[in-house]
């Protein structure tokens, strides 16, 4: 009893200090209290092995709501605080290529109970997280099928990154036999994977055409955006030279698994000479958990003075010469170099040429 007020001060002195963390650090993440997940969609997916004659192996795909119970979070002799999760509702329908429509349910009569555990003292994500799982299959045969179960629960594990563990996936490789509803041996469940569907968006990339970009001029700036979800998203990037937006993209479209490239010119009259980082951010999408991914920071890029073609702070012969002797190019060409486009209009020719030798000399500051 008094071990169990000694856990209980500790859990309570962690989630303060956890508080007082957060509000100072906003990267810190805190376990929640007690409480309900509702993942309105999540998605199995079961290698179903089925004896007797004609037997078949099948993987089989079945989709739906999964509702867990959480307590709240308890810190153990180890220090990795956890929590104790069941499954308290299931209800997964699919269609079985051998024996029709199917509904997966959480078992009526056995709790699919579970953890959720810091990997690391002190650190809630990534978090390891299991539930031995009770299920019942209800096919829609009779005989010799009818409703099937497992003895045995299936240990599904996952690491998972946030609660609820949008994006994680569950699984399970071991064989677990199934029986019908008198108890016969029917089959069993081989690989088995229960993925909880996420909302995720991300920018991979974000790059200047040029190193170098003389004031007043533009410069091409592709950024690429990825829908890592399970769902169609719309939304929204703006992008950055240092603080400033200097582009903005509204209804960017993304069905999952999709990505694409926003590509500007971004005109740097107005701007400062002086080294931009670019970077581009994905504003969130409703229920995204995931937002680590949505920000995506380069290497500067400089303005300076125009006919500065080697971003040295002067323009001299070196400008020069580099322009005249690239003369001609344009991208793919041998000679081709973007910094000597002073117009960027995608050749090197006469009016890069003079626009650098007309500032010949210049330096900056
Ligand atoms: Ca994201
Ligand atoms: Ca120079
Ligand atoms: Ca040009």
């Amino acid at each position: 009893m008094t071990h169990n007020i000694g856990l209980a001060k500790k859990a309570c002195l962690l989630m303060l200090v956890c508080a007082f963390l957060a509000a100072i650090v906003p990267d810190v993440f805190c376990y929640p209290p007690a409480g309900i997940d509702y993942m309105e969609y999540t998605t199995a997916t079961i290698e179903l092995q089925i004896y007797g004659s004609p037997g078949f192996t099948e993987t089989l795909t079945a989709t739906g709501p999964t509702t867990v119970n959480r307590s709240d979070p308890t810190v153990p002799e180890d220090n990795r605080t956890e929590i104790d999760t069941e499954i308290i509702s299931m209800t997964l329908t699919g269609n079985s290529p051998n024996i029709g429509p199917i509904t997966i349910i959480q078992s009526p009569s056995k709790a699919s109970t579970g953890k959720i555990k810091q990997q690391s003292p002190g650190q809630d994500f990534p978090a390891d997280s299991y539930f031995d799982v009770y299920i019942e299959i209800k096919t829609k045969l009779l005989y010799p099928l009818g409703t099937l179960h497992n003895d045995v629960p299936k240990h599904m594990s996952a690491v998972i990154y946030s609660i609820p563990p949008s994006g994680s996936t569950y699984e399970n490789l071991t064989t677990i036999y199934l029986f019908d509803e008198s108890d016969s041996l029917v089959g069993a469940m081989l690989a088995t994977r229960h993925h909880v569907d996420a909302h995720d968006i991300a920018i991979i990339d974000i790059a200047g055409s040029k190193a170098f970009v003389g004031q007043g001029y533009g410069i091409n700036i592709t950024t690429m955006a990825i829908n890592q979800g399970d769902f169609a998203e719309s939304f929204s990037v703006t992008i950055y030279g240092n603080e400033t937006v200097i582009a903005t993209f509204a209804d960017v479209i993304l069905s999952s698994g999709a990505s694409t490239h926003l590509n500007f010119t971004w005109n740097t009259a107005g701007f400062a000479k002086g080294n931009y980082t670019l970077s581009a951010y994905a504003w969130p999408v409703e229920n995204e958990t995931d937002i680590d991914n949505n920000n995506f920071t380069d290497s500067w890029i400089k303005v300076t003075i125009v006919g500065d073609v080697n971003g040295d702070g002067k323009v001299n012969l070196i400008d020069v010469f580099s322009v005249a002797l690239a003369f001609g190019s344009y991208p793919g060409h041998p000679k081709w170099n973007p910094n000597y486009d002073i117009n960027n209009d995608g050749k090197i020719n006469l009016l890069d040429y003079f626009k650098t030798a007309l500032n010949f000399g210049k330096t900056d500051p």
